[in-house]
């Protein structure tokens, strides 16, 4: 780059201050979106393949009214840092706001920007009882109840002598605790003897003790409810201490970003995606063609990329079709800004979407209908430090 260039780039990341980036063409109907994301810590791992995403859809939607212009706020992983990126979307007047990426920050900050009355559109909150924060909050991510059963009804299919399963759950973040009742309850209903039920901590690292506890009930099958850096590192340890079975994971290991951390011993972790790479339509079509550019020409975006994209265009969607609606010579920006927050959840809520996550519609409480879901497996290369998600037919 040249110098100039160079301090004309510097100026520019100055201007954007606190904000990790936002794209400001003006133009007639401008309006901001906001999105608060986990980009560092635990959630970060999971949180940047949202932010893939979202970049992804902002350079799609680029040139297609209604012009948005996005802000973006690292949350961090934990809710005083997700407090702190909502104060500040909040503050800034957007028409909507996507994230945060864990339940158990939305369950602290999704309740405030409902009391201000805008929008907010989980991009990977799965927990129980996340649409039910307020009449505001809806969610793109399919929930626990409908994802959770479907990877242990694939390893039991799979692997059908199985009676004797345990599970892991960190006892400390909302998702896991939500996730593991209800592979607790799939498990029961399946007729299988749960023999050990395991605590852990989002903050672990050393499993050994818990784990030395566990494989004393001689499992068959382990299912764990965990993050990333905490769930990989459990990944790893088990099968340093000799468990050869089966192993399920829940959402919070669903990324690319788990080989690093289990290594050539994530190979055969069974996921439930909300993702199908497959999928054949314009959406995911524009989805898999910018996620390839720069990459390999067979790479595949990780669920919650797919998840991000999809966020950013229901609400764009939903603007146009609303924007459509106004009579002649109204422009979105003339409304009243709380007025054109209420209509935009009145349309976004009653649409049909297709988007790389198939067909979309909403309840009237916001939560997500999806009708396509798999299982993966992991199938690691032989270097032990990349692989891939492979569906399960
Ligand atoms: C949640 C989740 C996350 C683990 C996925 C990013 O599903 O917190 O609800």
């Amino acid at each position: 780059m040249q110098p100039q260039r160079l301090a004309l780039a510097a100026l520019a990341l100055l201007a954007a201050g606190g904000v990790v980036s936002s794209c400001s063409r003006q133009r007639g109907d401008q309006l901001r979106l906001g999105a608060g994301i986990a980009l560092t810590g635990n959630a970060g791992l999971l949180g940047q393949d949202a932010r893939t995403g979202l970049d992804l859809a902002q350079g799609h939607y680029a040139d297609r009214a209604p012009g948005l212009e996005l802000q973006l706020e690292d949350t961090g992983s934990d809710e005083a840092g997700a407090t702190v990126a909502f104060r500040r979307l909040i503050n800034a007047k957007p028409v909507a706001i996507l994230g945060p990426s864990l339940s158990q920050q939305g369950f602290a900050v999704m309740p405030m920007a409902d009391r201000a009355g805008i929008p907010v559109i989980g991009v990977s909150t799965t927990a129980e009882g996340i649409p039910q924060i307020g009449p505001f909050v809806a969610r793109v991510a399919s929930p626990v109840t409908v994802v959770a059963p479907l990877s242990l009804a694939k390893a039991v299919q799979l692997h059908p002598g199985i009676q004797r399963v345990a599970v892991f759950f960190a006892q400390d973040d909302a998702f896991c605790t939500s996730e593991t009742q209800i592979f607790q309850r799939a498990i029961r209903a399946k007729g299988l003897e749960l023999v050990a039920v395991q605590r852990t901590s989002v903050s672990d690292t050393d499993f050994h003790i818990p784990i030395t506890n566990v494989l004393r009930s001689r499992p068959q099958l382990v299912v764990i409810s965990a993050l990333v850096s905490d769930g990989g590192n459990l990944v790893r340890q088990l099968r340093e201490l000799g468990y050869s079975g089966p192993i399920v994971a829940g959402n919070g290991l669903n990324t690319p970003n788990i080989y690093p951390v289990c290594q050539r011993h994530c190979d055969g972790l069974m996921i439930t995606q909300a993702y199908n790479p497959k999928l054949d339509n314009a959406s995911n079509r524009t989805l898999l063609a910018g996620f390839r550019r720069g990459r390999a020409a067979d790479a595949v975006p990780p669920q919650v990329t797919a998840q991000a994209f999809t966020a950013y265009q229901v609400v764009h969607e939903a603007l146009a079709t609303l924007k459509g609606s106004l009579p002649q010579g109204t422009t979105l920006t003339s409304l009243p800004l709380p007025e054109l927050r209420q209509r935009l959840l009145k349309t976004l809520l009653a649409g049909t979407y297709q988007t790389p996550l198939g067909q979309l519609r909403f309840t009237p409480e916001g939560d997500v209908l999806q009708r396509d879901f798999s299982v993966a497996r992991v199938q690691m290369n032989p270097d032990g430090r990349s692989g891939r998600f492979v569906q399960l037919p």
